[in-house]
């Protein structure tokens, strides 16, 4: 990282330079985070778009134009070897991430990774262990907690206003892969590949709503779930011929959190009409709270405290400058999208570098994610109740 340094205002501020591997989806989301989040929120140090890599030179060139980085690489290993380079941020294919982030923290970089961390526990335990040995700065890009709604659901919950939680709902709904022309494997269709995503929409979708489940809930303790495939069979990029498909299409589970709470959870490529719909729904003896990915600048709130006659459930528009996160962007009544979410992360990553403590989830808070999703794996796989370690 560098230090401050007199004169030019725009060189008093401390910087990082980022690498960032891959150019894919998350690549894009990474980029744009780094490139916005000095613009809006008054962050300790400013990131660099300093080098972006991807194997294909064509691909990299252009992703750095576009994106105003000031160089590229084609092979990953240059730019965790770089000494221009502070922070390496993950945001390539799953079966790509243990090696780079052990490399990377090997280095001496700080280690940012996008979801899920390893592909399987054993992976992931390998990449905590990297990082914490090195002791570098790490974090894991679970953006949904940044969400201001679901951000003011975690306030809500801290503060006791739901009271004991008895209930935690959850679902993550898409129907993208539903044709049996779509082929597995290889660029934008990896997710689709056991041997590359690790698992199916277990490790992709539910990752994600047990991330936020915990963060607002506490860990949960134990799962018992079921799978299922529904096209065994789809055509490999790669070899050019049809293989068997082991990821699983559609995963959902029963739980029981530490607190005593009760949980579904559910996911699913195979809802036709739902693109990405995230919900999450809380109960407790106090009062309930739901939120919707498709509205989600909106927090249904129900607090049973209010008087009788008015009683029911307030619709709140998270748009107010008292909002979490709310008052870095534009006027009140005035919305945010999915993006912000990573620039939110960006901003508290940069802000946890300075202060000293980490911003959440670090690579070790998002091993316990892993290790519930392996453990709705093994249920599935054993028609058992699996306790969590
Ligand atoms: C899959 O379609 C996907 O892009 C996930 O990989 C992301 O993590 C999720 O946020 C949206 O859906």
């Amino acid at each position: 990282m560098a230090p401050a340094m007199a004169g030019d205002p725009l060189k008093t501020m401390k910087t990082l330079n980022i690498g960032v591997i891959g150019c894919g989806f998350m690549g894009r989301t990474h980029s744009n985070a780094f490139a916005r989040v000095a613009s809006f929120f008054d962050v300790p140090i400013r990131p660099i778009l300093k080098k972006v890599c991807a194997r294909s030179k064509d691909r990299a060139e252009t992703f750095a134009a576009n994106w105003g980085y000031q160089g590229f690489e084609t092979d990953w290993r240059k730019l965790v070897e770089s000494p221009d380079i502070d922070a390496i941020d993950i945001a390539s294919p799953n079966d790509t991430h243990a090696e780079i982030a052990q490399a990377a923290a090997a280095a001496g970089k700080i280690v940012l990774c996008e979801k899920p961390l390893g592909r399987t526990p054993a992976e992931s335990e390998s990449m905590v262990a990297a990082v914490e040995k090195a002791g570098v700065a790490n974090m894991v890009w679970y953006n949904y907690r940044r969400v201001p709604a679901v951000t003011l659901a975690k306030h809500l919950i801290d503060e006791g206003r739901l009271g004991k939680i008895f209930h935690y709902r959850t679902v993550f709904l898409q129907d993208w892969t539903i044709s049996s022309d779509l082929p597995q494997g290889g660029e934008g269709l990896w997710r689709l590949d056991a041997s590359v995503a690790g698992s199916g929409v277990t490790g992709d979708l539910l990752a994600h709503n047990i991330d936020t489940a915990m963060w607002l809930n506490g860990p949960i303790s134990e799962v018992t779930a079921m799978t299922e495939t529904f096209i065994k069979e789809r055509k490999h990029v790669g070899s050019g011929k049809a293989e068997p498909v082991l990821i699983d299409d559609a995963s959902a589970f029963l739980a029981r959190f530490q607190n005593g709470s009760l949980a579904t959870f559910e996911a699913t490529r195979y809802a036709r009409g739902h693109k990405a719909l995230y919900t999450l729904e809380i109960n407790g003896e106090r009062g309930s709270l739901k939120w919707d990915l498709h509205d989600l600048h909106r927090l249904e709130f129900f607090d049973h405290a209010d008087e009788g006659r008015l009683r029911g459930w307030r619709d709140i528009h998270i748009t107010d400058s008292d909002h979490p996160y709310m008052k870095h962007w534009w006027v009140p009544g005035l919305q945010i999208g999915y993006e912000h979410t990573f620039i939110h992360q960006a901003a508290d990553f940069l802000a946890g570098l300075e202060s000293g403590t980490p911003a959440a989830p670090t690579f070790r808070d998002a091993l316990k994610t892993d290790y519930v999703t392996d453990a709705v794996l093994r249920s599935a796989k054993n028609r058992t109740w699996e306790t969590i370690s």
